[in-house]
């Protein structure tokens, strides 16, 4: 799905800003056709809960309701009129004019419908009813139960299988777009660079709607300077002396798309992209030919009183913060990250594991490690929304230079029988859906061993998340660094072709506290934990990243373990730096992104 933007040919008119907002009252039904009874108000793109002073906002499990109104300028309403939601978490009716004209279910990623038809003069009022409730069918997972109340008034509940708030609303930009009515529907685009040559082979496929006669791609360079033409639905284009998109070193190209009709262009599109080959070979991941080392992060879309909103001045942070840090890479734990996310990481060169929402497909999830057989895929009924997910996912982002693997899914319970007929076929659609053929992973939960791994022959990068020191052998780093090299080892010997990174390692962290004994929680054991894991990573050839958990602290469920959140930061919520950044930035501005291990 294309991102709106502005072109010759294109306008995009946003509606952030204050919407009204109401909870729905169990057994009292909002009737979409009158306007929303309410006069309180909710700021969009953000989480509703951290806006709202009442728990009973912030905690409320159902349906809400937001609304706003909007108006067309006549000399726009000639064109064809988009309302496309950045995401809406986690199902949507969309109610115009208190007609529904469209609905959608999946928190994380973008939806679009036409509405000329519904579209009336001066004022329309936009309507959206919104549910956040989850269940064994949806993603991500969560347990899903009904109470009532003294006065028998139906209470719902959510116990999420994940360790995140299950943050919901208007979470990301809403926005109006308009198109010719013959347009670009569609553009893929496919680089294929010859790094012998210096060249690359750009390969365009257009999709376009109504009375077009032609299609022109012209790649444009970095300073706007047109390097090559064609014309065709499908091109293929050569870049002389291409420029690489390479790893904090960003190269972006410009395809820009036009329809014509007798030779006038009818609409007008840009699509950028970046040129870099991804191949994972021989234990290793290489990017343009040289081996890639990863450094950086899993995340979180979260901050404060935004929630999970899109926070473009926390992202441009976060990005700056990762640089000073010689980090050069994050996973979109546990959902598509915003399109304003993706599209700063082309810009800036960061290279991104995209994870879709498959997090918590593991019926017996909690801190139980031991290892026992659970009834996961015989209880979840996930796979239809899971392949809905990966084909939005992949729709959305297959162009984007800074996707170098996508993440069918977080530790879900891949021990247990049953695994690898539940993931085959998601692994094989995602491959047949990406254009890019980039690489597959999972991220694997500890009680997944090379030895239980029912599915580790449906990945290319084996992605371990990790926790000895922490979740077990509490705070004995001797004991965590015998496990952590034990284990590598293991896989190094059992896989040798396949690259293994870190995707997940952490301790609690409390900001501020510290101890002369270095004792869990304190910032001092966290450094020592760091330490500890990189010495044993440096002793494994086929060990190709670590990606630390998490960027930042941030805020999840309630639960005995945790005290407003999970505080496995290397940052604060609000970003200020614990004790250990100083020690891995050292380390990640010491380790080169291509090269460390060169075999
Ligand atoms: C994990 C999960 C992540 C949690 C983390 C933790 O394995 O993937 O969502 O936040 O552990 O801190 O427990």
């Amino acid at each position: 799905m294309l991102y709106p933007t502005t072109t010759a040919t294109r306008t995009v008119l946003d509606l952030s800003g204050l919407w009204k907002f109401m909870l729905e009252t169990e057994g009292a039904p909002v009737d979409a056709t009158l306007p929303l009874p309410t006069t309180d108000v909710m700021a969009v793109p953000a989480s509703f809960n951290d806006q709202s002073a009442q728990q009973q906002v912030r905690e409320h499990v159902g349906y809400v309701w937001y609304e706003t109104t909007f108006s067309v300028a006549d000399f726009l309403r000639g064109q064809r009129l988009i309302l496309r939601f950045g995401s809406a978490t986690h199902e949507a009716w969309v109610y115009l004019n208190g007609q529904e004209i469209t609905h959608h279910k999946g928190g994380f990623t973008p939806f679009e419908v036409a509405i000329n038809d519904n579209l009336v003069a001066g004022e329309n009022r936009l309507t959206v009813k919104l549910s956040n409730m989850l269940d064994y069918t949806s993603l991500p997972v969560a347990h899903y139960s009904e109470t009532h109340d003294a006065d028998g008034k139906l209470v719902r509940h959510l116990d999420e299988n994940f360790d995140f708030f299950n943050y919901a609303g208007l979470q990301r930009p809403v926005k109006i777009y308009t198109t010719p009515r013959s347009y670009v529907a569609d553009v893929t685009v496919v680089p294929e660079v010859d790094l012998d040559q210096h060249q690359a082979t750009v390969d365009t496929r257009v999709v376009t709607q109504g009375d077009v006669d032609r299609v022109r791609v012209t790649l444009l360079d970095a300073t706007g300077q047109p390097v090559a033409t064609g014309t065709g639905k499908h091109t293929q284009l050569t870049l002389p002396q291409v420029h690489l998109w390479q790893p904090l070193h960003a190269y972006l190209y410009t395809a820009r798309v036009e329809a014509l009709k007798n030779d006038q262009v009818v609409d007008s599109y840009d699509e950028p992209f970046g040129v870099r080959k991804i191949e994972v070979t021989n234990g290793q991941f290489l990017f343009n030919g040289e081996p890639f080392y990863f450094k950086g992060f899993g995340k979180h879309e979260d901050s404060a009183i935004h929630g999970r909103g899109l926070n473009q001045p926390a992202n441009v942070l976060d990005i700056n913060l990762m640089k000073k840090m010689g980090a050069n890479s994050f996973r979109t734990s546990h959902y598509p990250y915003s399109d304003e996310m993706m599209r700063l990481c082309d810009r800036e060169g960061i290279v991104v594991i995209d994870e879709v929402p498959a997090v918590g497909l593991f019926a017996s999830f909690g801190f139980d490690l031991s290892g026992k057989q659970d009834n996961t895929w015989q209880v979840m009924q996930t796979a239809p929304a899971h392949q809905q997910a990966i084909r939005e996912m992949i729709d959305r982002d297959k162009n984007h230079a800074c996707v170098a693997m996508w993440s069918i899914s977080n530790e879900a319970a891949n021990f247990t029988e049953g695994a690898y007929e539940y993931f085959k076929p998601l692994f094989d659609l995602a491959r047949q859906l990406d254009p890019q053929n980039r690489p597959c992973t999972y991220t694997s939960i500890m009680q997944t061993t090379a030895e239980t791994d029912k599915c580790i022959s449906l990945v290319d990068v084996i992605a371990l998340n990790r926790y000895y020191g922490w979740y077990v052998d509490t705070g004995d780093l001797a004991k965590a660094e015998t496990a952590t090299r034990d284990e590598l080892a293991l896989y190094q010997q059992l896989y040798p072709d396949k690259p293994i990174i870190y995707t997940e390692y952490g301790t609690d962290t409390i900001a501020g506290v510290h101890s002369n004994y270095g004792e869990p929680f304190s910032e001092e054991f966290q450094e020592d934990y760091y330490r500890m894991t990189s010495k044993v990573f440096d002793e494994f050839d086929n060990f190709v990243g670590e990606q630390l958990w998490n960027f930042a602290d941030f805020q999840t469920k309630f639960g005995i373990q945790r005290v407003q959140g999970n505080k496995k930061g290397i940052f604060t919520r609000d970003r200020e730096p614990k004790m250990v950044v100083r020690y891995l930035s050292r380390r990640w501005n010491a380790i080169p992104n291509l090269g460390y291990k060169q075999k």
